[in-house]
């Protein structure tokens, strides 16, 4: 398979300015005749008479039927098939295309192109899928206007939905009708959609802030109609919210949404008619856990958004992608944050990032925020490339303030609207906006890997002054030795022994500034000196994790306990509890495996004690402040240092766990108590808290595994009234080996085996469960009738879980854990190499275990690439691991 680079880019030798595309949807066969109005591209290479560059459409899994040029049939000198493309070598300056194909979407298990879900017709272009439905230059900055007619069966699919306004429609005798829908906008053709089947329909409408009402309208399965609502709402809340913040308006008048069960990732920005995975719009309190709801919002929010930072703004090719993704990531982020508690949602961000990113940054498929080279694009829709991304958006918007970080945002749209473009366009218009030099700045977006960021301290009790010197080291990468300085925005603040913040007053100014400062980094190594400091701080470096780093503070634990206690920015005093838990637990994995028995800390427990029972706080914020980092994230840590011992890791923290329930029953106890609700269920930002924190106690509780314990869950597990609560009291129960476990299980499958969205979470239960016999589960459960290959909401909740949430299990020396998974890449790839891929990526980290888990792993990879008809994506993921 080959490479293509950022640097080959070239300019599309023609340009498409209209598309019409008629559709006849049949369950045998779909026949697309497409007519495509074409010009020479004038900002191309012209090239002389022998050198004029061809015309090449893109196209694959198709039969051609027959190709007319300017109302003629094309003599088969004038033009080439293969099996990717379509050619005319010398076409003229400006022509009509007329190319019917015949497609089989009822045959497409890849879920990219046109396919069907259930007894739906849909689509999924972004970034390659077009291709599968008609010849085309499949490329972001080919922008058309297009119109479509979709003709099906009446009485099988009422509805047919394409991009922008429905103009026309009728019948024909055949028992047939069609609909002819034209999107005015221009558009790259992976934002194409189209829909056909018997839906339901939610509608409403939203008034925009000039006055104009737009049609909103959610399609779905019948028997979910009663589960669309809060998706609705959520919908109608980031309207409002992009107008309030960003000045953005929609800009058709109608907006759709069609939910499918079968769908490669979340959901799809389609202008106009978003397809999203039936996960992130069905819930109802019984169905859908407090987390549910808020991905609900936060992706309804995020394609929604797109139709600006995406969609009318587009990106010129695909190294590109975090043009839209990191801004509209970040756009997202900000508005969860609004919507529900600002600090409690950028840890959870950070906490994603931490665990799956930064990883991904020191692994082999380590890439740059703009990869300079791919053999699949569909491999690079990572967390470096969104959540990284979104980071990068982050620094800029901290760097320049909000004001300027606006004005940089009015000025994007103003030179760009309608455009395919670049990052360096995005910085351009926020340096040129604010007057900021962001030149050094880009190398967040060519650089890979996790810089590291050394803080030393020195105070002056003679001079009253405060020096903080930070160095910056960014480790090397696959793709890169040696990396340069990097411009990094760090936040400090300085908190006084009696735990309050000094007012901060840097060397050479004036009069004292605010208590949190941004220090901008910009050499490997630099000095700040802050003046008039009457007693020794102790800093609170990057607050608000206000740049994707890994610091060395180089701070004792008595100054880390006491920032738990006190720092003012909740990010970094949730940080200084993490900082603590991560070194009691690996410490204790240290003894464990020393073969000496682990001892606890008494400091930390009084720590956590003293957090747990803290009534000031938002109780959110305290269930995240007392969760201890996940195994995931321990393993991480310990590679830093060591090889990973994943059973180390789950023992160490199991016995942190247990110990602080056993020490501190009576605290959990009350803090249970105090937060159980006391109204109806509720999704708002306090009762949420209050249940994760309820919750989060009942897991310490759980842990201590007595029959107590046991019969407590149980009864919960039966008395709740909602997912969340149901959810929590289940996956406690499940770590736990006893027959309450297994009746919970079986009643929760026989209430909802109707109920495709609830079983996947039936399905993860079991494969998150930290017991020894999961492998063997995990593997009986790939043959339960309400399990299939095919969908990938199942595979991401059986396979997917498994392998990245259950580590300890996963991660089993035996090594059953990793054959389960590569037997699982292999069957996907004959059909969907893109979930496969996915899956593959799971074993990426190989090198950082022992050596038995490392061997094993080691022998997998081999085998899946060594299997006949590998597909280029899983390709280019298991060869970079062996790499
Ligand atoms: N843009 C899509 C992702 C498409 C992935 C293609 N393999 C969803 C999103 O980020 O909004
Ligand atoms: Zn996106």
């Amino acid at each position: 398979p080959n490479m293509i680079h950022l640097k080959d880019y070239r300019p599309p030798a023609f340009l498409v300015d209209f598309v019409d595309l008629v559709f006849e949807l049949k369950e045998t066969d779909t026949r697309v005749k497409s007519t495509l109005t074409l010009r020479r591209n004038p900002a191309a290479a012209p090239g002389d008479a022998a050198t004029r560059p061809p015309l090449v459409l893109d196209g694959r899994d198709m039969a051609l039927v027959s190709v007319l040029m300017d109302g003629r049939p094309l003599a088969t000198e004038d033009f080439q098939v293969d099996e990717r493309s379509l050619t005319l070598p010398d076409p003229p300056d400006a022509l009509t295309l007329e190319i019917t194909t015949r497609i089989q979407p009822q045959e497409n298990r890849s879920l990219e192109g046109l396919y069907r879900s259930d007894g739906m017709f849909c689509t999924q272009c972004e970034a390659e899928g077009f291709r599968k439905i008609t010849y085309f230059p499949d490329r972001p900055d080919v922008m058309a206007a297009y119109t479509v007619t979709l003709i099906a069966d009446r009485s099988k699919y009422p509805v047919l939905l394409s991009n922008g306004n429905r103009v026309d429609a009728g019948e024909l005798s055949d028992g047939r009708h069609w609909v002819k829908w034209e999107d005015p906008f221009k558009k790259p053709c992976y934002l194409f959609a189209l829909v056909a089947g018997d839906l339901f329909c939610l509608k409403d409408t939203f008034r925009t802030k000039s006055g104009r009402d737009v049609r909103l309208r959610i399609y779905v399965e019948h028997e979910n109609r009663d589960k669309c609502d809060y998706a609705m709402q959520a919908l109608k809340k980031a309207m409002a919210w992009d107008e309030k913040t960003f000045g953005l308006e929609y800009d058709l008048d109608d907006y759709m949404i069609v939910a499918v069960n079968d769908f490669n990732m979340g959901a799809m920005e389609n202008k106009g008619l978003n397809i999203f995975n039936s996960k992130f719009v069905l819930a109802r309190q019984d169905t859908a856990t407090d987390t549910d709801f808020w991905n609900i919002d936060r992706v309804i929010a995020h394609e929604y958004f797109h139709n600006w930072t995406g969609n009318r703004v587009t990106l010129r090719n695909w190294f590109q992608l975090s043009l839209k993704e990191g801004l509209t990531v970040f756009r997202d982020q900000e508005f969860t944050a609004d919507i529900t508690s600002r600090p409690v949602k950028r840890i959870s961000d950070v906490r994603t990032l931490r665990s799956f990113q930064f990883p991904e940054d020191a692994g082999p498929m380590a890439h740059p925020v703009r990869p300079s080279a791919y053999i699949k694009m569909d491999n690079f829709y990572t967390v470096t490339v969104y959540e990284k991304g979104a980071e990068v958006i982050r620094m800029i918007h901290r760097i320049l303030g909000p004001e300027d970080f606006r004005k940089g945002m009015d000025l994007y749209f103003e030179r760009h609207d309608g455009q395919a473009v670049t990052i360096e366009d995005f910085v351009g218009a926020m340096a040129d906006a604010s007057g900021r030099d962001l030149g050094q700045f880009m190398l967040w977006y060519a650089q890979a890997g996790t810089p590291v960021v050394t803080a030393a301290r020195a105070y002056d009790p003679v001079r009253k002054t405060y020096t903080l010197t930070f160095s910056q080291f960014c480790p090397p990468t696959p793709d890169a030795a040696e990396k340069a300085p990097m411009h990094i925005p760090v936040a400090v603040g300085l908190i006084a022994p009696d735990g309050g913040d000094f007012p901060l007053q840097l060397s050479g100014e004036k009069t004292p500034g605010p208590t949190t400062r941004v220090l901008e980094l910009r050499k490997a190594d630099e000095s700040f000196t802050f003046v008039n400091v009457p007693a020794p701080p102790v800093p609170s470096i990057l607050r608000g994790f206000s740049a994707p780093v890994k610091l060395r503070a180089g701070c004792s634990d008595a100054e880390v306990r006491f920032r738990f206690a006190h720092d003012s920015d909740p990010f970094n005093r949730w940080d200084a509890g993490q900082t603590l838990f991560a070194k009691v637990i690996l410490e204790r994995a240290a003894e464990i495996r020393a073969g000496r028995p682990p001892v606890m800390d008494d400091a930390l427990v009084a720590a956590f004690r003293q957090t747990l029972l803290d009534e000031t706080e938002d109780r959110a914020f305290i269930a995240h402040a007392v969760t201890l980092p996940g195994e995931p994230e321990l393993a991480t840590l310990m590679s830093e240092s060591d090889l990973i011992d994943p059973d180390a890791v789950h023992q160490a923290r199991r016995f942190v766990i247990q110990t602080l329930a056993q020490t501190l029953r009576d605290d959990f106890e009350t803090v249970f108590e105090r937060n159980r609700d006391t109204g109806p269920y509720r999704v708002d930002p306090v009762s949420v808290g209050r249940r994760s924190l309820k919750n989060a106690a009942l897991a310490y509780l759980g842990g201590l595994e007595t029959p107590e314990a046991i019969q407590r869950l149980f009864s919960e597990f039966e008395a709740a009234d909602n997912m969340t609560d149901t959810m929590a009291a289940l996956t406690i129960l499940s770590h736990i080996p006893c027959d309450e476990r297994i009746q919970a299980i079986d009643r929760f499958y026989e209430r909802w085996r109707h109920d495709v969205l609830v079983l996947d979470k039936w399905f993860s239960i079991q494969a998150a469960a930290q017991l020894s016999d999961t492998p063997a589960t995990v593997r009986k459960l790939l043959d339960h009738p309400a399990f299939s290959i095919r969908n990938p909401n199942k595979v991401r909740a059986l396979v997917g879980v498994f392998c990245s949430l259950n580590p300890w299990c996963f991660h089993s020396p035996t090594g059953e854990g990793y054959a389960l998974l590569a037997d699982q890449v292999a069957a996907l790839d004959g059909f969907n190499p893109m979930i496969a891929a996915r899956m593959a990526g799971m074993f990426n980290h190989w090198k950082k275990y022992e050596p038995v888990r490392r061997n094993l792993m080691k022998a997998q990879l081999e085998r899946i690439k060594a299997l006949p008809n590998l597909s280029g994506n899983v390709y280019e993921i298991v060869s970079k691991a062996l790499a």
